[in-house]
């Protein structure tokens, strides 16, 4: 099993959008092993977007990211960064596919609802970024045998 981090974002948060999101990765049948709401500082923000640290709009990113608390949740499933990247759609939302999470719900390329982790070994990072280890819950959900094939988990 691969855990996966997400944030939704103060956009997620100011629209109402938290309870429709995190219904569609329940749905798909990730398990939610951790999640908080959280208030983000400069300091991990500028850890957490380092590879955009150059960029022309990393201020009013870092901005965006710190008008209200954030979610953070840790997501697992069988290849969950992989899926949870899929189901978030392009990055600029005005070009994300209809059935993504971006291509349905957001107009924009900064305040694009969520953040997902892009690798398995981003996702390592991240989650250890955002949560200690005492807020991830193991524990196994009744579903789990109709979820995967016996071969598949
Ligand atoms: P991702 O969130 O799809 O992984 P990244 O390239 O990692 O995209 O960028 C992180 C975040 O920075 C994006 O989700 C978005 O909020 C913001 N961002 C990325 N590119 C732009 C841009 O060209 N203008 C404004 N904001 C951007
Ligand atoms: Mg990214």
């Amino acid at each position: 099993m691969e855990q996966t981090l997400v944030l939704l974002k103060p956009s997620a948060v100011q629209r109402g959008l938290v309870g429709e999101i995190i219904n569609r990765f329940e749905k798909r049948g990730l398990r939610l092993a951790g999640m908080k709401m959280m208030q983000l500082t400069d300091e991990i923000l500028d850890e957490h977007y380092a590879h955009l640290r150059e960029k022309p709009f990393f201020r009013t990113l870092k901005d965006s990211m710190m008008a209200t608390p954030v979610i953070a949740c840790c997501l697992e499933g069988v290849e969950a960064v992989q899926v949870v990247r899929a189901m978030t759609g392009s990055t600029n939302g005005r070009n994300a596919d209809p059935g993504t999470i971006r291509g349905d719900y957001c107009m924009s390329n900064q305040q694009n609802i969520v953040h997902t982790s892009d690798s398995p070994e981003n996702a390592a990072a991240e989650l250890s970024r955002f949560f200690k280890p005492e807020e991830i819950f193991q524990y196994e959900l009744a579903t789990l045998k109709f979820t995967y094939s016996v071969d598949e988990k």
